[in-house]
């Protein structure tokens, strides 16, 4: 039978890629989404063809990003639930996964927020940096709680995630001020919290998130202001209790350095080599400066996040597709 994948599943792909759909967690929603999609419309004529079409879609839903574990860890629970000795009993179990899997997530969500609102008291000012559902989250459920929350925005370029976390918070009514990343250190009197979300957590408690959030967190330690990690446990990244290391993407030059502005650049240059743009998406923040890793299952000193890792994921290796 044919092992090619649904068009629906190309686009999802390709929206992750673009970065249509971003944010680790609505990222590996969109992914759980996809292998429903593709098991709902699959046309495999064997079980063998059903389950390789799956795996297909899955691979090609992974190769989009690398650093957010969370659509690795979505891939493989979902597979894993694909179980059955027909295509209809394949595709049954699938899609229930699938549903379950996008369920239990939105729940963590909610439960993550109500946890995360406990750091927060009333008239509190909360930095943020990037865009993150689950930092969102804990300021949401602060609100509902009566609290007073007021937030500084980190712009977070280049591509200005700040805006969507802005937009986020004036309509929940919150007062926001929007900075550009350079005057982070000199707001940061005015904080009361650092509020990140994560896209990998490692087993060390490193937190991989946005380009930025290292620095944010040194200069906010300097300042003597927590540093609050929002992050459901879909981000702890199984790989990394073996050594891994989390990849960092590397995105195009053209995010920081549109054609035209290069060629300005180039214009009076000998040639057109010698300038280069690089452009990390994720950078690496180390345990020590980070206070408190908040999860759905409670909240985590980053040195004892391995301890829930080994208990979530302690029997993860391979490939998600190589379930
Ligand atoms: C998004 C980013 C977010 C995390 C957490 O980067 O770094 O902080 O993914 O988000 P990008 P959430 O915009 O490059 O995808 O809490 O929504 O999972």
């Amino acid at each position: 039978g044919t092992v090619d994948v649904d068009a629906a599943v190309v686009d999802t792909a390709d929206d992750i890629a673009e970065m249509r759909i971003r944010g680790a967690a609505t990222i590996a929603d969109a992914a759980a989404e996809a292998l429903a999609i593709q098991a709902e419309r699959s046309d495999a004529d064997s079980p063998g063809a059903f389950q390789r079409q799956l795996r297909t879609a899955a691979k090609t839903l992974y190769e989009t990003r690398p650093t957010a574990v969370s659509l690795p860890n979505a891939l493989r629970y979902v597979l894993r639930g694909m179980e059955g000795e027909t295509v209809a009993d394949l595709r049954e179990t699938t899609i229930a996964r699938a549903e379950e899997f996008r369920t239990d997530l939105e729940q963590a969500q909610v439960t993550l927020g109500e946890i995360g609102a406990n750091r927060l008291r009333d008239g509190d000012v909360v930095m943020t940096h990037c865009h993150s559902t689950d930092a969102l989250s804990c300021i949401e459920a602060a609100l509902e709680d009566g609290k007073e929350i007021e937030a500084i925005v980190k712009e977070t370029r280049p591509r200005k995630q700040g805006h969507i976390t802005a937009r986020q918070l004036r309509e929940w009514g919150v007062p926001v001020t929007l900075v550009v990343d350079n005057a982070a250190r000199r707001y940061l009197d005015e904080a009361d919290h650092v509020l990140v979300g994560a896209d990998s957590i490692a087993a060390d408690g490193s937190v991989i998130n946005k380009i930025g959030t290292s620095g944010l967190a040194v200069n906010a330690r300097e300042r003597g202001v927590p540093v609050m990690v929002a992050a459901q446990t879909i981000k702890l990244h199984p790989d990394t209790m073996t050594g891994q290391t989390v990849e960092i993407e590397m995105r195009a030059e053209e995010e920081v350095l549109p054609p035209e502005e290069r060629a300005d650049i180039v214009a009076d240059a000998p040639n057109d080599d010698g300038l280069s743009v690089e452009n990390p998406a994720f950078d690496v923040t180390p345990p020590r400066h980070v206070d408190a890793i908040v999860t759905e299952r409670g909240q985590f000193p980053p040195e004892s996040i391995v301890t829930l890792m080994r208990e979530l994921f302690g029997e993860t290796t391979g490939e998600p597709w190589e379930v």
